[in-house]
């Protein structure tokens, strides 16, 4: 089901769901005027083409008040940060007070992954539940000559049905704020009826706003308090995605404070050590998250907002030019960093916290849980209904989110069309499925076949494919049969390849 048949059922009145009447409720209250937007950067929304336009879009309605009122949702993706960036997941060093709160008052989990090892597709997995490479995203979002040299599209596809198209039927509403990396079409076609972001490229929202790079998480968190003061008294849906700890970084000192042993003192300037930068990023990402945490108690939001928090791929690799700064993130205990699909790279923290329903400062060890399963699981946590014949990769692991440990019936697949830059050890085969505790990563040509049980095995250093032939065979065939269906687009000579040269 594409996105325009989707809003046209809502808009008809309902979807046959559980939920039906709520959602005949909102759709009744479209009046045919263009989504809200009022802080949208760009004004006019793009014509043309087959995107639903104004009057399929449904605007709310009466929504329940109340004792009846839908739980809110806040999504707090971050860029760039490592499994093991955050004290709760295991860093002795950086400082995250107020991430580890959220997570001592909530539900980690250690399993999650994300669908790609890079911005742009992780993003639309989250949004769209689908495999990113499905939608021709197998990389960033860049240049339109880039994006079409590698064979990508410049947005993620408008019709696609989204999360935020789930939560806007619902009559919820929604609303992104911070980086957004899926393409130049503004985020209102994709169902959030306020955005404010930085495309690319694209319009600039916070033009005029001092020093940005360094304030980026404090401007964001102050338009985020805005958004929940505005819609204290409904349901809202909204994504809060950081542009930190990403390159560009520019700490202040009294964030970089705590880290002054790391600094080479026979430097002079701001920057005398990378880890004082990265670690002063983090620390001062997680004081303003701290805050927007802060106002939902203050506005009595608490107890009625699911909050999740996770960061879009692996920690960034150090060898890279410009963004050195931000290369000393950490994976944690895995191989394999930004780029890699080895566990480090798709393998990020996950954490959410709905007082009184997810348990408190639990871990869940055992869930396989992806991206593309956010919009399945987070609509059902909140009651908001999805389509019976809305096909995503994901899966509805709502369970898990509650604190009941749950097998997952999907395999996940990854690919990674470019080349992985940094050490030869993170350098990982071009694919990767995952089915039950097995992983094989592989090239479409089957070279460099890798096997290995990740709970047995989580740094991913016993290749065990020689000793299980049969379960080699069958993941390749899945993993191939996934590959042959995807839309075709180069891949880069040294996609999959791992040379190091050898003295000879
Ligand atoms: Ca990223």
């Amino acid at each position: 089901m594409d996105r325009r048949g989707f809003l046209r059922r809502v808009a008809a009145g309902g979807l046959g769901m559980a939920a039906a009447g709520r959602m005949a409720r909102a759709a009744e209250g479209a009046t045919g005027a263009a989504p809200g937007g009022d802080r949208a950067p760009g004004g006019d929304r793009p014509q043309g083409g087959d995107r639903p336009q104004g009057g399929d879009r449904p605007q709310g309605g009466d929504r329940p008040q109340g004792g009846d009122r839908p739980p809110n949702v806040l999504f707090i993706l971050t860029d760039d940060l490592g499994w093991g960036d955050l004290g709760c997941y295991g860093n002795r060093i950086v400082k995250t007070p107020c991430i580890d709160r959220l997570a001592s008052e909530g539900l980690r989990f250690t399993n999650f992954y994300v669908n790609a090892p890079v911005c742009s597709p992780t993003r639309a997995g989250f949004t769209s539940g689908l495999f990113p490479s499905r939608l021709g995203i197998h990389g960033h979002f860049a240049t339109h000559e880039l994006n079409a040299k590698r064979g990508m599209p410049d947005s993620m596809d408008p019709g696609v049905p989204t999360v935020a198209d789930m939560f806007q039927a619902a009559g919820y509403a929604t609303g992104h704020i911070g980086k957004w990396h899926m393409g130049t079409v503004p985020a209102q076609e994709y169902g959030f009826a306020e955005s404010r972001t930085f495309a690319g490229g694209g319009p600039f929202a916070w033009e005029g706003r001092e020093n940005f790079w360094r304030h980026s998480s404090e401007y964001i968190v102050d338009d985020a308090i805005q958004f929940l003061e505005t819609h204290r008294d409904e349901p809202f849906y909204l994504n809060l995605w950081t542009f930190h700890p990403h390159a560009p970084l520019d700490p202040s000192e009294e964030h970089m404070a705590p880290y002054a042993r790391f600094n080479d003192k026979r430097l002079s300037g701001r920057f005398t050590t990378p880890f004082g930068v990265f670690y002063g990023t983090v620390t001062e990402m997680d004081r303003h998250l701290g805050r927007l945490l802060d106002k939902l108690d203050e506005l009595g939001l608490r107890d009625n907002t699911i909050v999740v928090f996770s960061s879009d791929n692996g920690p960034e690799d150090i060898h890279l030019r410009e963004t050195a700064h931000s290369g000393v993130g950490s994976p944690g205990p895995f191989r394999g960093r930004k780029r890699s699909l080895y566990e480090g790279g798709v393998r990020t923290p996950f954490i959410i916290r709905w007082p009184g329903k997810t348990p408190a400062g639990q871990v869940d060890g055992t869930t396989v849980l992806s991206g593309v399963d956010f919009l399945s699981s987070v609509s059902r946590l909140a009651g908001v209904p999805v389509p019976g014949d809305l096909r995503t990769d994901g899966e509805d692991l709502s369970r898990a989110l509650l604190g009941e440990p749950t097998a997952r019936t999907k395999p996940l697949f990854w690919e990674f069309r470019s080349r992985v830059l940094g050490d030869p050890i993170n350098r990982n085969p071009m694919m990767a499925v995952r089915e039950g505790d097995w992983k094989l990563l592989m090239n479409p040509d089957r070279s460099r076949c890798e096997l290995y049980n990740v709970p047995a095995d989580p740094m991913e250093v016993d290749n065990v494919a020689g000793a299980h032939a049969e379960r080699v065979d069958r993941l390749a065939g899945m993993l191939l049969d996934w590959h042959a269906g995807l839309p075709e687009s180069p891949i880069e000579p040294e996609a999959g390849v791992n040379t190091y040269p050898w003295p000879k």
